[in-house]
């Protein structure tokens, strides 16, 4: 199995599960049956020489492997050995009874919650429908076609790869680029003509299983009069009142037209309220209706995580319909309100880009989501909530969920509900241009209408957003596309973006902003025409920004946004994540398997190239031993690049320099990873943190100090995200030398007020000053570090650090020796893991193996002779286990 770090979490998340299990939003109709179809179905390929049985919910590879067919489809070169699963069809059958007594009833529907993806569905030997979208709830009406005994279900699924290359084909009067991946991604063609995740065909970090299955669950709904298809809750604020209503949306299926009453209420704020209903007209009936908070409730705000709480009230809603049947449904909502503000700001040319919460400028602190498995179906609560738990322990309070994956799961919003986590929720296009044919813009406009549905309730949902950088691709001509066809082009991006989603956005969710794509220039983009001459200009919306080839540690090569939403710097995952899809052999940085799992060309070298820039590359005799090193190293370098970036974009959030500044938001790229293999998370597949995610803690604190240099000047910034009070401090600057333990010396700042929401500098003084006054130090020989000080002596910024050379260059820096004891702790399942060493030591990495479970700190500079770090583990083990299991690494031991 590929899970064995994700399946035993069970013991640490099932506390968070239960409350999840309360919050997930319920409605209870005593007047339809459902009958689940969920369980196990036969599967069979299009000359039947495979039969099998299948789970449902689940796909062809999940049922293959399950049954011993093929082995782990993540092992090795499986991608490749695999590929004819995608290229051949599957039928997937089931038989079911339904009880006599329903079998007469007004109205019988199966439901399937998602199909992967193209398929047609039959019940006993009549077509009941079709499906081209992964995306899309699909409800077949089956009245009068049940059966007394046996009903045959079957859903005859045409490889995703096929549909795609012959919808290409189809496609005659001009090209609809990008034909298919590069070749270093091993990928399928033409993924822009299926409405299924896109990265399922290949990405830069991630596999092709162009999986076929259905992928959600299935069910068939029978009833007499009406049933509650779903149902929405927003919260409104009412400014000219200074009032909240919630605005409650009923969709209902009905068969008997009926009266009845709605009963809404918000018991927690003395708030309820009876409406008349009128279902007038059979079929689906939309109802709304507005509920007005109890002015003299006191209503408490959801805040993002690090900014407060996050309350959420629970909404019942009651429905009464004349003749007696009664529906009940409740939902978890919140009240908070949230803008996009793109306004003037003085002094310089553009706009704005940041996020008001509740009235308050609010900085995102995050990442970018990316899908959790290839095979969705193996997707479990405890693999979302360990990474989103790893996100909020990372002081993250945003996620953008990137549009080349899939619209998560219900539990993945309502966690982020509860943790206080913002999402950017992408539209799912991504680094394409899309054919705008009837067809798929009615399957995208039915896609959109459905998830807005379904995620509007949800506050954690701060922003949709229409697709990844495709306003870029057509800027920027990616595609190499002949300039006289550039209107064309432009013309369909606004059919799809703006004329079709947008518009179905606006109509159906007033409570949250809309951007058409990112990265973009916004309102800007607007105004020429929704495509932006350059929508990567740093005076408008967000950017993504990637450099492998300069060198990272200069900030000064970073474009001063508005809001970062994207960039990175990739690494390799650990050797005991590795190894349960590669044999030894395989572990060499120039093995067949090394250059097989880089999927972004030339990624190993890059990696390599901008190491070698700062550090000497491992150089052990032992080819094992050199592998993990360079693992080790490539972490090394990812946690230092992206914590540059970030800190330089922190530090941006007050000052305007050549117009360009006031930074509103870091979203570093990737948070996960699909698959074992090189990428840009900052998480591995199995939920183990590297290096990065460690970093992240620190520079994503809410009180932080940064230091950097600039024009032969050490610069000190503090930044404090509150918003809701001032800090008075002063910063302490120390220089150690690399061969001793004692500080060489110590400076000081003056007392500077940190305002709320801002970021200044504290200290300043030419880096030749700062050797001077410490004697025995030069840029080589010694490194600074800072923390920030409050008028009563306590540390208020984690301990930060910053080279003066790079540490290839370090003078004195020896071979720490460091050893280590285990213990356990006074906490159950923590132990202190205490480590001694001769000399100062940088990035120190303590890994153990395939225990599941993080450190307090890690990758971390030990100026001290012992220091004692705690791992909670994440599933029973011993101290025992985690000595046998304990590797120590620092940067002076890898050559
Ligand atoms: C951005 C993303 C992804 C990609 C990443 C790394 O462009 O939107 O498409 O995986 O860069 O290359």
């Amino acid at each position: 199995m590929n899970y064995v770090v994700w399946s035993s979490v069970l013991l640490y998340s099932l506390a968070v599960i239960g409350l999840n299990r309360a919050l997930a939003f319920e409605i209870k109709s005593p007047g339809v049956e459902s009958i689940s179809l969920n369980g196990k179905w036969e599967l069979l390929n299009s000359n039947s020489s495979f039969s099998l049985s299948a789970d449902v919910p689940g796909c062809v590879y999940t049922a293959l492997q399950r049954q011993g067919i093929i082995s782990d489809p993540y092992y090795r070169f499986n991608d490749l050995a695999y590929r004819w699963i995608s290229l051949d069809n599957w039928t997937y059958t089931t038989s079911f009874s339904v009880p006599a007594y329903v079998r007469g009833a007004g109205k019988a529907v199966l439901v399937f919650e998602g199909v992967d993806t193209v398929s047609t569905i039959s019940l006993n030997g009549v077509t009941i429908g079709q499906t081209d979208n992964m995306f899309c709830r699909y409800d077949f009406e089956v009245t009068g076609l049940l059966k007394d005994q046996e009903n045959l279900l079957q859903v005859w699924l045409m490889s995703a790869v096929t549909y795609a290359s012959q919808r290409s084909h189809d496609h005659t009067q001009y090209s609809v680029p990008p034909a298919c991946p590069p070749p270093v991604q091993k990928g399928e063609c033409h993924v822009n003509f299926i409405r299924k995740a896109q990265s399922s065909f290949s990405w830069d970090w991630g596999p092709s299983f162009p999986t076929l299955g259905i992928w959600k669950d299935v069910r068939l709904d029978i009833f007499n009069t009406l049933r509650l298809l779903s149902f929405t809750t927003s919260p409104i604020y009412d400014s000219e009142h200074s009032s909240w209503n919630v605005e409650v949306e009923l969709f209902f299926d009905v068969v008997v037209t009926s009266k009845g009453f709605v009963h809404l209420s918000i018991p927690l704020l003395d708030t309820e309220a009876d409406f008349s209903l009128s279902l007038t007209t059979p079929g689906q009936n939309i109802k709304s209706f507005l509920l007005q908070v109890n002015q003299n409730a006191s209503i408490r705000f959801w805040w993002p995580f690090g900014h407060g709480e996050q309350p959420l009230y629970d909404l019942k809603i009651e429905i009464n319909v004349e003749g007696g049947e009664t529906l009940k449904a409740h939902r978890l909502i919140a009240f908070r309100t949230v803008e996009l503000v793109q306004e003037p700001i003085p002094s310089s040319p553009g706009l704005s880009f940041y996020f008001r919460i509740n009235g308050k400028p609010i900085f995102l602190k995050g990442s970018n989501w990316i899908p959790v498995h290839a095979f969705q179906d193996q997707v479990t609560t405890d693999m979302i909530t360990i990474l989103l738990r790893s996100v909020q322990k990372a002081n993250m309070n945003a996620l953008r969920v990137w549009g080349g994956g899939v619209y998560e799961q219900d539990v993945f919003y309502s966690l982020c509900d509860m943790y206080g986590i913002m999402i950017w929720q992408d539209f799912m296009f991504a680094c394409a241009l899309y054919p705008t044919e009837k067809d798929f813009i009615q399957t995208v406009r039915t896609e959109v209408t459905q998830q807005v549905r379904r995620l509007k309730s949800h506050p954690s949902v701060i922003i949709w957003s229409g697709n990844n950088e495709n306003e870029a691709a057509i800027a920027t001509n990616w595609f190499n596309l002949p300039f006289a066809e550039h209107p064309l082009y432009v013309k369909d991006y606004v059919n799809l973006y703006v004329d079709n989603i947008r518009d179905i956005v606006l109509q159906e969710d007033s409570s949250r902003p809309f951007l058409v794509s990112s990265p973009t220039n916004g309102i800007q983009s607007e105004k020429e025409g929704w495509v932006a001459n350059n929508p990567y200009d740093p005076h408008y919306g967000d950017t993504h920004y990637y450099n492998y080839t300069k060198d990272c540690w200069n900030w000064t090569e970073f474009p001063r946004t508005r809001f970062a939403s994207e960039f990175g710097f990739q690494s390799w995952p650990s050797l005991s994540t590795l190894n349960k899809v590669s044999v030894p052999s395989d572990w060499d940085f120039s093995s067949d398997f090394s250059a097989h799992r880089q999927h972004h060309a030339d990624g190993n070298e890059q990696m390599l190239n901008q190491t070698k820039l700062h550090y000497i590359l491992p150089n052990s005799t032992d080819p094992v031993q050199r592998y993990r090193d360079t693992i080790y190293i490539t972490q090394v370098m990812q946690a230092q690049c992206v914590k540059i970036q970030t800190e330089f974009y922190r530090r941006s959030r007050s000052e305007i320099i050549d117009g360009k500044g006031h930074t509103m938001g870091v979203l570093y790229w990737q948070l996960n990873d699909i698959w074992q293999g090189p990428s840009w998370s900052s998480i591995e597949f199995g939920g183990k943190w590297k290096m990065l995610h460690y970093w992240a803690v620190d520079f994503y604190a809410p009180i932080l100090s940064v230091g950097f240099e600039n024009k032969g000047d050490l610069l000190i910034y503090a930044i404090s995200d509150s918003h809701t009070s001032d800090h008075k401090v002063k910063a302490k600057v120390e220089l150690y030398s690399w061969s001793s333990f004692d500080a060489v010396c110590s400076l000081e700042s003056n007392w500077t007020i940190i305002k709320e929401g801002e970021s200044s500098l504290v200290f300043q003084l030419p880096v030749s000053d700062v050797l001077t006054k410490c004697v025995n130090c030069t840029r080589q020989s010694c490194l600074v570090t800072f923390h920030l000080r409050s008028p009563e002596g306590q540390m208020i910024s984690a301990r930060n650090h910053m080279f003066l050379s790079s540490p290839k260059d370090a003078e004195g820096l020896q071979k720490p020796n460091i050893t280590f004891t285990v213990k356990d702790s006074d906490i159950e399942q923590n132990y202190a893991v205490t480590l001694h060493c001769s000399f100062p030591a940088l990035y120190v990495w303590l890994d153990v193996d395939d225990v599941p479970g993080h450190f307090n700190v890690n990758g971390f500079l030990m100026l001290s002779t012992s220091y004692t770090v705690f791992f909670g583990a994440w599933r029973p083990t011993t101290a025992e286990e985690l000595t046998g299991k304990l590797h120590v690494t620092s940067l002076r031991d890898v050559y």
